[in-house]
């Protein structure tokens, strides 16, 4: 799919986070939420995502996470309302997870950590023909958050974790289709946070309208072992090293605010 180049692949390793490499933007990503500090807009819209599970083409053990792609060539899956004023198309969805069920997420809530955080990714199709190109503007990408927190089993996602040992190993492709991202999505869309961010991988850039879910998933613990089974490593490296702990620092907000749909 359209977003689905390699070539950002040699960035992609947990190292990549030093101080070296890291831009000094003004509105970098993720950062903890203050709850209080957040500021009602009552002219947030209602998110209205439109998805067809006849997208769903892949997914991608990129050495980073794994990512389930999306047919990104026509308006068929897109996102719009919400603080959005165009139509945004979903290329892929994937997730940032722990070691441990103590930490994991990117955002945090009050300095409440997650065990796990979901990212679904969307670019504006009103005004970009493609996700390289929307990548680098302003108002290009956007992001919905959603929190994992253990509790029991999700039915939707054990389609996907089923298929997970099959992309064990960086690089390692297989077909995935019909999957519904709205699945993953929680009961009450209608309460988010939403602030001016960026990428939390290179390129880090200044692109994305996140879109936080103030509502978590649950996941059985089991299921988040079945993430930590992934490798960041490809079948040919002698030492082995589990997927785990694949987040960005948090960033300064650096005098941004951050809107809520609720009160
Ligand atoms: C961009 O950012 C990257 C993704 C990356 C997310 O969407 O895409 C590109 O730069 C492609 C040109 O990386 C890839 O798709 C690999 C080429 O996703 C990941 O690396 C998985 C974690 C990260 O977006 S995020 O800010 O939502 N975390
Ligand atoms: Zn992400």
């Amino acid at each position: 799919t359209a977003c689905s180049s390699k070539y950002v692949l040699s960035a992609l390793h947990p190292m990549w986070q030093g101080p070296l490499v890291a831009p000094g933007g003004n509105r970098q990503s993720p950062i903890d939420i203050r709850v209080r500090k957040s500021v009602f807009d009552p002219h947030l819209k209602p998110l209205t995502p439109d998805y067809d599970p006849g997208t769903c083409s892949q997914i991608w053990n990129n050495g980073y996470s794994f990512l389930v792609e999306y047919d990104d060539t026509t308006d068929k899956s897109i996102l719009k309302g919400g603080p959005l004023e165009d139509n945004f198309r979903l290329c892929q969805f994937h997730f940032h997870w722990g070691e441990s069920n103590a930490w994991g997420s990117e955002h945090t809530v009050d300095r409440r950590l997650f065990p796990a955080e979901l990212h679904m990714v969307h670019w504006n199709s009103n005004k970009y023909s493609r996700f390289e190109e929307a990548v680098m503007e302003e108002n290009g990408l956007a992001v919905i958050g959603v929190f994992l927190k253990i509790g029991k089993r999700h039915e939707g996602l054990q389609k996907l974790v089923d298929a997970l040992p099959a992309v064990r190993h960086k690089d390692s492709v297989v077909e995935f289709t019909r999957f519904d991202p709205a699945c993953l999505l929680p009961a009450n869309i209608d309460d988010y946070w939403t602030y001016a961010g960026s990428l939390t991988t290179p390129p880090l850039t200044e692109a994305v309208t996140w879109i936080i879910m103030k509502q978590h998933i649950e996941v059985s613990h089991d299921q988040l072992a079945v993430f930590r089974s992934l490798l960041f490593t490809s079948a040919e490296e002698e030492v082995q090293k589990s997927m785990v702990n694949n987040f960005r620092v948090q960033q300064p907000l650096r005098g941004r605010t951050v809107r809520s749909s609720f009160t």
